[in-house]
């Protein structure tokens, strides 16, 4: 049964008065937006009382998504569209005066991650509720998500998120599921009298795991699932029973803040933060959720642990949660006293792991001091677990001691350290990477070794974004532009826009397309002025670099080549180029002073360029702050060129380049990830491919790479480097720009930045001439919206589904849409 409008109008009043206390006469926008979202919540509710008790009914297989990020972004919009709502609750606001645009501004991103590997984990439990899989996230409850990013004079400047500050109508605390957590301390060997040891763990302190869950709406509103983070507290009786017990005064030393726990996300992308409270963050949280996956199976099957790896698989997002391998042996030997043997054999049944990136600074490694100080119980485990995984290379490898060294998850030097990645491909029956080349990769230059033991147990799932609110919900226009093409199941069968690419010439769709193209752009453009004062031409090429700040992403190759251009309309007024918007979104870690020197470098090029009466319209440089998925949900619909420009192997995936394409945008990019097969779908004559390949950066490496023969033998190039170290573009502060240079020369341009300058800037030259011929460029945006079908998250959830995690789908009862 479908709500009509007026029962939703009743329900949006109805929470006005007796949720929030006040009256339409009083109430604000935000008033609205609660009211609202707890009109919806009802929906939520009821679909996930359903869902939850099909699941229990059934004694369901389910995956546990482990994750130490979820950048979930907003979720009015995205529960309305799921549930069907969306028009209803647009007109009954309409009918009380209220603007459902103005409504849903009000909500605050939930930004609990920094990039990439977070909104994917968004996007997969959008597609296991969506595809009906019993599946719950596991994370933790923030109480500061990502800082919040403000330029100041042209610097970037972290503020904190406060995205729960005036509560947050989604979540619901579950106190009854309350888990504790124990910490520091120190084992005791205790002998039996049958010669039998038996290790105890006396914890110095423990904490407590209070569940928040927030409600998972697949589209279609049948399955709810929920994502469960958990918020660290100061355990009640806290350390009497330890203090007691063990008598010594350092328990209480040891005693770290337990709020401190779940208090903010470390703000680092692809670097280890390398700090004892991140690695107690994710100890807690994978302690916390093995406890209650355990409660629930424990539910259904008493002690009875031989079905345990029939009924639950957990995928551990990266290494962030690898410490759970040894929690779930400790658990199983200490605690349930199974031997080892079942114990593993149950452990590396359900475990499986996804590897996302092969950047070195980002592989996790924890000191074994350190580990045997917070949790020294498991440092005993992981040892056992290495002493019999180095007899199991031995056997492959007869006294091969350096095959040892370099397989042991114990790294030696002069500080032992602990090696997550091993331990996880170790304790994991699956490994995969996200990406075809990023897993080639993983096989032949992270893990070769592995691969060689266990030829089975390395694969690949290429990523994929949810299409709900990738395309659907961002991008309303295009969406029923496409309805009327291809119908409008193609949400939940993403191939069905193939049946855009027969229409790719005609003339007529071709207006239509690039009619709402222009109309995003229209839209971005307001955005564009209100929040930084440039006004920007809608008829200028809309090119967009959009992702974390990083040297490998080479946003400063995309800076270089903008001052080129500026540089040649300066001696050359008549320089031949359809005038082009560069837009930038990106936050950069707040320690990575290179990160922070190129926003600063954008955003003072940016000043100048905007400001030159030389250059007029023709070129305009933008840097929107704070980037975040509400933000990326309003400029990839605008987007005509999209920048994907890293250094060939390092970009495990991405996952923007599938967004932008997906909604018309043409990428410029190098062969590297996703973009790989991006060009595969769309064919080579609708993406701008350039630079070098991972084979080409190898050999450039292995001949002794020399960016200073570039900066020497490109008459450009060297201009642009010698521009930055003037105060031509930060007048009166000559140098303040050199660092960007001073790593292009000085420091070896570690990311070949150079080396792939002129061929980008060829690449360039040909999107402009590609841009200029109407027809052409309006059939290669229709190709690559056609095209994306593959790169959905279903497809990537099936592929778990089928390669992975052997999970059958659970149809819950139609729910009554009230
Ligand atoms: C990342 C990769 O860098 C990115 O290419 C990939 O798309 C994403 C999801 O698989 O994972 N790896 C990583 O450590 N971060 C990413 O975004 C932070």
């Amino acid at each position: 049964m479908k709500i009509s409008k007026g029962d939703f109008k009743a329900a949006i009043i109805r929470h006005l008065h007796s949720t929030l206390g006040t009256d339409e006469n009083k109430a604000n926008n935000h008033a609205w937006w609660k009211a609202t979202c707890a009109a919806i919540q009802e929906n939520v509710l009821e679909g996930l009382r359903r869902t939850q008790k099909t699941h229990y009914m059934n004694d369901t297989r389910a995956v546990h998504y482990f994750s130490a990020e979820f950048l979930m972004g907003r979720l009015l919009s995205n529960n309305m569209q799921n549930f069907g709502l969306y028009d209803v609750a647009h007109g009954a606001l309409k009918e009380l005066g209220v603007e459902l645009a103005d409504v849903l501004e009000e909500e605050p991103d939930m930004a609990l991650g920094n990039g990439g590997l977070g909104r994917l984990a968004a996007c997969f439990i959008d597609s296991l509720a969506t595809m009906e899989l019993p599946a719950i996230g596991y994370g933790i409850h923030y109480e500061h998500g990502l800082f919040r990013q403000e330029i100041k004079s042209g610097a970037q400047i972290e503020r904190p998120d406060s995205w729960r500050d005036y509560g947050n109508p989604w979540e619901i605390c579950r106190p009854e599921s309350i888990q504790e957590v124990s910490l520091f301390g120190y084992v005791e060997t205790k002998y039996g009298d049958n010669g039998g040891i038996k290790k105890e763990w006396h914890p110095g302190s423990i904490v407590k795991g209070v569940p928040w869950d927030i409600p998972v709406v697949g589209y279609g509103g049948k399955t709810v699932n929920v994502l469960r983070l958990w918020q660290s507290e100061a355990s009640d009786y806290f350390n009497w029973d330890v203090f007691n017990a063990g008598g010594y005064v350092d328990a209480q030393r040891e005693n770290i803040q337990a709020e401190t726990i779940s208090k903010v996300l470390y703000p680092n992308d692809e670097t280890e933060a390398g700090k004892e409270l991140r690695l107690i963050q994710q100890y807690f949280f994978c302690s916390c959720s093995l406890k209650d996956i355990i409660r629930r199976y424990k539910r259904a099957h008493g002690d009875d642990w031989s079905r345990f790896k029939e009924q639950v698989v957990i995928q551990l997002n990266d290494t962030h949660p690898a410490i759970a391998i040894p929690e779930l042996m400790r658990i199983l030997v200490d605690r349930a006293e199974l031997d080892w043997d079942t114990a593993w054999d149950i452990s590396t049944h359900v475990f499986a792991y996804t590897n996302h990136t092969l950047l070195p600074e980002a592989l996790e490694k924890w000191p074994a001091r350190m580990l045997e100080k917070i949790l020294p119980r498991h440092l005993e485990i992981i040892y056992e677990i290495n002493h019999r995984f180095m007899n199991e290379v031995d056997k492959k490898w007869p006294g091969d001691n350096s095959k040892k060294a370099k397989l042991s998850i114990i790294e030696e030097g002069p500080e032992k350290m602990v090696r997550m990645g091993h331990l996880s491909v170790i304790g994991s029956f699956k490994v995969n990477g996200v990406a075809e080349l990023h897993s080639r990769l993983v096989k032949e230059n992270l893990f070769p070794d592995f691969d060689a033991l266990w030829p089975d147990k390395l694969t690949n799932v290429t990523n994929g974004i949810t299409p709900r609110r990738w395309l659907k919900a961002c991008n309303p226009l295009l969406s029923e532009l496409v309805d009327k093409k291809v119908g409008e199941d193609w949400p939940l069968n993403l191939k069905k826009l193939e049946g855009l690419a027969k229409h790719a010439t005609n003339k007529t769709f071709q207006k239509s397309f690039m009619s709402v193209k222009q109309k995003n752009k229209q839209l971005l453009a307001d955005e564009i002025y209100a929040s930084t004062g440039i006004q920007v031409d809608t008829n200028a090429i809309f090119d967009i670099q959009i992702k974390r700040l990083h040297e490998y992403k080479r946003q400063h190759l995309n800076l270089l080549h903008i001052m080129a251009l500026y540089r040649r309309i300066l001696e050359n007024p008549d320089y031949d180029m359809h005038p082009r918007v560069f837009i930038f979104g990106a936050k950069a870690a707040p320690g990575y002073k290179l990160a922070k020197d190129i926003i600063f470098a954008i955003n003072k090029v940016a000043d100048k360029v905007n400001n030159d009466p030389r250059v007029g319209n023709k070129l305009k440089v933008v840097f929107l702050p704070n980037y975040r998925v509400s933000l990326a949900e309003k400029m990839i619909p605008a987007c005509d060129v999209s920048e994907q420009i890293s250094t060939a192997g390092k970009e495990a995936s991405g996952t923007g380049n599938m967004k932008l394409a997906l909604n018309g945008a043409v990428t410029i990019g190098t062969l590297d990830g996703a973009n790989v097969e991006i060009a595969e779908e769309v064919g080579e004559d609708n993406i701008f491919i350039f630079g070098m390949t991972v084979e080409d950066v190898n050999a450039l490496k292995a001949s002794g790479y020399n960016p200073k023969d570039y900066y020497y033998k490109d008459a450009e190039i060297k201009a642009i480097l010698d521009w930055l170290e003037t105060d031509y573009f930060t007048p009166g502060k000559p140098g303040a720009l050199v660092s960007i240079k001073q790593s292009l020369l000085d420091l070896g341009d570690p990311f070949f930045v150079l080396a792939d300058f002129r061929a980008y800037s060829d690449a360039q030259i040909e999107v402009d001439k590609a841009y200029r011929d109407k027809a052409r460029w309006a059939e290669m945006v229709i190709i690559n919206t056609a095209m994306m079908g593959k790169f959905t998250s279903d497809r990537s959830i099936q592929d778990y589904v089928d390669r992975v995690w052997r999970l059958d789908s659970c149809a819950v009862e139609q729910q009554k849409i009230r």
